[in-house]
């Protein structure tokens, strides 16, 4: 199987308005600071960095209803799927560092734009399918799913900012892993629309391998299509990566988080990958910021081919005496 020849875009979003707490939006520099750039092409994979977007601010950005800053990222999402779709465009995988996981919007929506009939592999603790109606915080990055569904779109509101936003997935088209913190209407709109989702129990019950042989089934079940990965640093066990906004107990392992990636990876169908809710001012310690930002290229150097048992190029010829 030939491996290892992808062709990588890079997009940092340095965007932390879908939440309440600074310091996100210095995930992107901080992940390409520990070398992601530099390691993906040490393991054969061609790669151009796009740099960061750049966000204006937006005055009067007054919440509606509980909303909170509805048209900052309203329009910062714009921007982002149109940078997206470029890269799509330009024929790459596209990476999204980010950033607040209210990006997820433009992602997707910019991926969808570019490639028809995608699916979603959402790794998180938290659903992130709260409607601006349902939300209990008002935190879009609790939200974005609710935007992106077919389904629930006739329960959005409308919202300055969010126009340009037409749901583009179904909800069989998306699965979850690593669930373990569901506001009770999260849970009832999962249940609702009979999305697939492998919380911390069934990562228990099923094991890891299992998990993503069904995930893998249910994404594929009619036909091979692309993956968007969409993955939140916490879903992965605060041990591993305390640095992160809202981090909850009894997470995935380092082995279970790289393991999905080696999954998606080996399916050949890897799309666009978003890296989300790294933010180094929440490590209480350096090694606290390290190795959460270690975790989140770990799990990036595994989508793009690397693989536990070791690598070796196939250009590779042994030394002659
Ligand atoms: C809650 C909400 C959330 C991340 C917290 C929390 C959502 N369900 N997502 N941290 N990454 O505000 O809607
Ligand atoms: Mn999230
Ligand atoms: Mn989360
Ligand atoms: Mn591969």
């Amino acid at each position: 199987h030939k491996r290892n020849h992808h062709s990588v875009g890079i997009i940092g979003a340095p965007f932390s308005k879908g939440q309440p707490r600074d310091g996100v939006e210095k995930g992107p520099d901080l992940i390409r600071s520990d070398g992601l750039v530099e390691k993906l092409k040490g393991q054969g994979c061609s790669v151009r960095d796009y740099g960061n977007l750049d966000f204006e601010s937006v005055p009067n950005d007054e919440p509606v209803g509980k909303v909170k800053r509805p048209r900052a990222v309203g329009r910062a999402n714009e921007k982002l799927a149109g940078a997206v779709h470029a890269i799509k465009k330009d024929g790459h995988t596209c990476v999204l560092l980010g950033g607040d996981h209210s990006l997820a919007i433009g992602s997707i929506l910019g991926h969808a734009a570019a490639q028809k009939d995608l699916c979603v592999v959402w790794v998180d603790a938290h659903a992130d399918i709260n409607t601006p109606l349902t939300s209990p915080t008002g935190n879009i990055h609790g939200q974005p799913v609710s935007y992106l569904l077919r389904e629930l779109q006739s329960k959005i509101p409308v919202m300055p900012g969010f126009a340009w936003i037409k749901p583009c997935i179904s909800a069989q088209d998306i699965v979850y892993i690593g669930l373990r913190d569901v506001d009770p209407e999260e849970h009832y709109i999962l249940k609702y629309l009979g999305i697939k989702t492998f919380s911390m129990t069934e990562v228990d019950h099923l094991g890891i391998a299992k998990v993503m042989e069904e995930t893998c089934d249910h994404i594929f079940s009619k036909v091979k299509r692309p993956i968007h990965l969409s993955y939140d640093i916490d879903a992965l066990d605060p041990s591993v990566s305390p640095a992160t906004g809202t981090p909850v107990v009894g997470g995935l392992t380092y082995r279970e988080g790289i393991y999905i990636a080696e999954k998606i990876c080996q399916t050949g169908l890897l799309s666009a990958v978003d890296m989300v809710e790294v933010n180094p001012k929440r490590g209480r310690t350096e090694d606290e910021i390290s190795s959460t930002v270690k975790a989140a290229i770990d799990v990036l150097l595994a989508c793009f081919g690397r693989v536990r048992e070791g690598n070796h190029s196939l250009d590779y010829r042994m030394p002659q005496p």
